[in-house]
């Protein structure tokens, strides 16, 4: 009686506006009076509902829309929503007076994080990170990037890797895993960053490739964390195993960290606040999207600012992120990531939703399977409460999901 359990193939959402985000069209791709028709969990349609395949309608499940706005699913493109406990403490020293870096070399700071994970069981990490998760699921996200990069050996980063790979067989939601062994240096190198770099690159990286446990290879490019030079070391061991790279970059200071990924033609350059010209046009030249994560430049008030009018003027493509972390940006809502980088940044509204959307998906090396509205790509979408897009940024702590649907399924 299998067949009996099977649902019809192909669904319908009638009755919708859609911002479809597809590149070919203006703005956000508006279609007033829309409809998107999925099978398989795959869209087959997305447009004018008047143009919707008539034989689509036979036998399919349809839901009415009632006016809501359909945008693509939301995706969190930077995250290290992986770890175990809180810096609430660090928290409350910064707020007696302490800077991030004063916390970091008083041995707070990562290490104290790296402590924490290396404490917990994978079991535990699943646990601790499933309510992070969910409340980025609850605000209609479909895809959400995972860093390693608290664990710092090769047990403790390929634990981290797997717990964030069962998480996206815990949930409805895509997971793409990126190892960050090149966070911190862990407290038993003794402040050897030459050698824990090999460790890295001849050690942690061949182990964690074989398992196939990361899409995609980042860094911390910092004074306070690995030098240029150390990241590209890693770079090219990233290569050698045909994963692409990321980096966070120019955070802090400007050690032309955005030049350096863009010439390993990373998929993503993030933070960004240092960045000068040259490394704006660097990123334009490699096609690199520059990861905004605002969460972090409001939560240890940074004053320096990314430059947003250099990525404009050479065509960078702009994402929004969390950062989610529990240093530097304690936050799980893409809502409010949004809400931080267009009043922060002073970022506009269709920058802030492009962000999330396509441009996440494009900093993630996924655009041909989410971001947009389009048919072939995979059926994930937001629906919402709302009169228009601009109150999906405007507002702050309010939530105006009305369903998510990923890959086909609600
Ligand atoms: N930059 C950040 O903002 C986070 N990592 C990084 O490379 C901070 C991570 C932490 O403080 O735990
Ligand atoms: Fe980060």
């Amino acid at each position: 009686m299998a067949g009996m359990d099977q649902k019809p193939s192909v669904q319908i959402w009638k009755n919708a506006r859609l911002a479809s985000f597809r590149e070919a069209d203006q703005g956000l791709g508006i279609v007033e009076r829309g409809a998107v028709a999925a099978r398989n969990g795959r869209i087959v349609f997305a447009g004018p509902q008047a143009e919707l395949p008539a034989e689509a309608e036979a036998g399919a499940i349809i839901t009415d829309c009632e006016g809501r706005w359909i945008t693509p699913g939301l995706i969190d493109c930077h995250t290290h929503l992986v770890h175990a406990g809180t810096r609430a403490n660090e928290f409350e020293m910064r707020l007696a007076g302490a800077t991030y870096e004063e916390v970091a070399r008083a041995g707070g700071g990562i290490v104290s994080s790296v402590k924490s994970l290396r404490a917990a069981s994978e079991d535990e990490l699943v646990a601790q990170t499933l309510p992070r998760l969910d409340a980025l699921i609850n605000e209609g996200v479909t895809t959400v990037e995972i860093k390693s990069g608290y664990g710092l050996d090769l047990e403790n980063e390929a634990k981290s890797l797997r717990a964030a790979r069962r998480l996206g067989a815990e949930r409805a939601v895509t997971i793409r895993t990126t190892f960050l062994g090149a966070h911190a240096l862990p407290p038993e190198a003794k402040g050897d960053k030459a050698s824990y770099i090999a460790k890295v690159i001849s050690e942690m990286l061949p182990a964690i490739a074989a398992e196939n446990l990361a899409d995609a290879v980042d860094g911390f490019c910092e004074g306070i964390a690995f030098s240029p030079g150390e990241i590209a070391q890693v770079f090219e061991a990233a290569k050698a195993h045909g994963l692409p790279v990321k980096l966070h970059a120019d955070q802090l200071s400007n050690l032309h960290g955005a030049a350096l990924a863009a010439s390993f033609g990373a998929l993503s350059v993030d933070h960004l606040e240092y960045t000068d010209e040259a490394g704006a046009a660097a990123m334009a030249r490699a096609g690199s999207v520059a990861v905004m994560l605002p969460g972090a430049y409001y939560f240890i008030r940074e004053k320096q600012k990314p430059p947003l009018e250099a990525f404009r003027k050479h065509g960078v493509k702009l994402a929004v992120a969390t950062d989610s972390n529990p240093g530097t940006s304690p936050l799980t809502s893409v809502l409010l990531a949004m809400n931080m980088a267009a009043t922060l940044f002073e970022m506009t509204v269709e920058e802030c939703l492009a962000g999330t959307t396509r441009e996440a998906a494009r900093a993630l090396g996924l655009l041909s399977e989410t971001g947009t509205l389009e048919a072939g790509k995979w059926a994930d979408l937001a629906i919402w409460d709302i009169e228009s897009p601009a109150e999906l940024v405007y507002r702050m702590g309010f939530n105006p999901l009305h369903a998510r649907i990923w890959r086909g399924q609600s």
